[in-house]
């Protein structure tokens, strides 16, 4: 039984979602394009201006198909648009936050309703939030995002 068990999860392959939230200019683009996406890029020498890391001002999912040893892994990575961008910053945190739980509500609407074999799993698994080091602690955009998501 865990063999059966085992050799299906591993046929069907896994879904994995990375976020990457904080403050504007951090890094966070950065890190995920040279983590994941950079060898999606590799054959071409010259990037378009597409291709190269402007500001994020929208979420943006990029998904890549990963296959290692013959395990399968659907990695989706979540970029963010950096908080304190805009001129008032009062819940700027709410867009990502609400996309956290959409994806969660989806999730469970899919697992109540018929089709259960064919769920796409697009929760965020995981996310990564970057902190400003020139800051003393947590600045109240933190602090918002983190009781928005909890
Ligand atoms: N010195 C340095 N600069 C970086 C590093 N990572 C990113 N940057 C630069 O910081 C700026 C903001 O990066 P970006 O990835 O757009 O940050 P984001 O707003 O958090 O997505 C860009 O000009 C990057 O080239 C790093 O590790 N070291
Ligand atoms: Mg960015």
């Amino acid at each position: 039984m865990p063999n059966q068990v085992h050799r299906k999860s591993v046929k069907k392959g896994f879904d994995f979602t990375l976020m990457v939230a904080g403050e504007s200019g951090l890094g966070k683009s950065t890190l995920v394009h040279s983590l994941f996406l950079t060898d999606l890029y590799k054959d071409r020498k010259l990037l378009s201006a597409e291709e190269r890391i402007s500001q994020t001002v929208e979420i943006l999912k990029h998904t890549v198909d990963i296959e290692e040893k013959g395990v399968k892994l659907k990695l989706t990575i979540v970029d963010t648009p950096g908080f304190g961008d805009a001129v008032n910053n009062t819940a700027c945190w709410k867009p990502i936050t609400d996309y956290v739980d959409q994806q969660f509500e989806q999730y469970f609407r899919d697992e109540s309703g018929l089709n259960q074999k064919n769920i796409q799993d697009n929760r965020v698994h995981c996310c990564l939030y970057f902190i400003s080091p020139f800051g003393h602690g947590l600045r109240p955009v933190d602090v918002g995002f983190h009781e928005g998501i909890a």
